[in-house]
């Protein structure tokens, strides 16, 4: 690899498939975002960018300066390398880098002059987790003995919460916007009702408890003595809230701002809106992977619908991240029933204990160097190595 220091910008090619949901992307587009905003240029590679359209609009016509969105369609792209071969490949969450596309590097003739990265970094950027492997698996190298990549390296990268870890996405300039932010206008360029209420978000799969919840909340149980206003995020949160309430039974919720319980329905917001979406709520429930990490940096007391998986594996994920988290018991029962890993009442709320719960969380993680940098310091490293 080229002398990174010395060379200036570096080209990222970035490698991510959409397994379901908005994760995979969510994740790949923030890092590709804050690559290209800190001076290197990215070609990110997926294979059903379409979300991208209200996630980041513009990021699909090559609006975004220095990030090039490209289909990752079978057969791969002919002219992959049209921007000049990439200094790092980076796959996104266990997916492996298309053959053609190493294929294509190895055939790479630079114009003479040019400086061409022969053996770029190759990092695997793992899921996110709590959990202990991932301080012993953090930069481990993992040699390719056959295929096209024969003889290369790659080396895995996991994002985490400690120290030992890749830390966690977290754009510089993050906390000033925050700082900055007017939650009362941008409620009302949203068309969300005013009053005063208790503003929470939803945005999760289709936690068993959701029901009893709502119907809780229509009849007045939120538990802190103001009405709730609920702002439900598009798509399968939308589609629950919905199904229950259209279910015969349920207790009905308020079209104007007299009962208990308001519900509005949201659009898809930009990822950006998404986090102005987690800072003007008081309580924020999320779901998955990138959204946790907004919802830690948000500060606001939240409850984390965990990505269920087939084996049962999520329950340790969870358990492993309220440990981090240092949840007091009623966060955690609350997060186990949420997560069908237990059954009962959900218990009240805490809002001030579970908010200064997440703030000392975040403030922890402050301590750490986010992603980005570390994930750029490790690059230079394997690069050096290389010589
Ligand atoms: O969509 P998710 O459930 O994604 C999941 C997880 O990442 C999980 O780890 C993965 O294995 C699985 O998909 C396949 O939740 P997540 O990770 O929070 O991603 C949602 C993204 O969508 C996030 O980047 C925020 C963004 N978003 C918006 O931009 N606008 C919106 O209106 C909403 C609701 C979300």
């Amino acid at each position: 690899m080229r002398d990174t220091l010395e060379a200036g910008p570096m080209h990222w090619a970035l490698f991510c498939r959409v397994i379901d949901n908005y994760g995979d992307l969510g994740v790949a587009w923030r890092l590709a975002s804050q690559i290209a905003a800190s001076g290197d240029t990215v070609q990110l590679w997926v294979d059903a960018p379409e979300a991208l359209a209200w996630m980041a609009p513009g990021a699909l016509e090559g609006r975004w300066p220095r990030v090039q969105v490209r289909p990752w369609t079978q057969p791969f792209a002919a002219d992959a390398l049209a921007q000049g071969p990439a200094d790092v490949w980076v796959e996104l969450f266990g997916c492996d880098i298309d053959p053609e596309f190493i294929a294509q590097h190895d055939r790479f003739t630079p114009a003479s002059g040019a400086k061409a990265s022969k053996n770029p970094v190759w990092v695997n950027l793992e899921y996110l987790s709590a959990e202990t492997y991932v301080e012993r698996s953090h930069g481990l190298p993992s040699p390719i003995l056959h295929g096209p990549a024969r003889g290369r390296t790659r080396h895995f990268f996991f994002p985490g919460y400690t120290e030992r870890t890749g830390g966690l996405l977290r754009e510089p300039d993050l906390f000033a916007r925050q700082a900055a932010f007017d939650a009362a206008r941008w409620r009302e360029r949203q068309r969300l009702p005013s009053g005063e209420a208790l503003r929470i978000s939803l945005f999760c799969y289709e936690p068993p408890a959701l029901g009893a919840w709502l119907d809780a909340l229509a009849a007045g149980g939120s538990g802190t003595g103001q009405p709730v206003q609920l702002w439900v995020t598009h798509g399968r949160a939308a589609a629950a809230v919905r199904g229950h309430f259209c279910a015969e039974n349920s207790v009905t919720p308020a079209q104007n701002g007299a009962q208990a319980l308001q519900v509005s329905y949201l659009p898809a917001l930009t990822q950006t809106d998404y986090d102005h979406l987690l800072w003007a709520a008081d309580l924020n429930f999320v779901r998955g992977e990138d959204s946790l990490v907004r919802a830690l940096w948000a500060g606001k007391p939240f409850i984390w619908n965990i990505y269920p998986q087939d084996d049962g594996a999520h329950a340790a994920k969870l358990d492993a991240f309220l440990d981090w988290l240092e949840a007091p018991a009623d966060l955690r029962a609350f997060h186990r029933i949420w997560n069908a890993l237990a059954t009962g009442t959900l218990p009240t709320p805490d809002l001030a204990g579970w908010g200064a719960c997440v703030q000392r969380a975040r403030a922890r993680l402050l301590a750490q160097d986010d992603l980005l940098t570390q994930l750029r310091r490790f690059v230079h490293l394997r690069g050096s190595e290389k010589g």
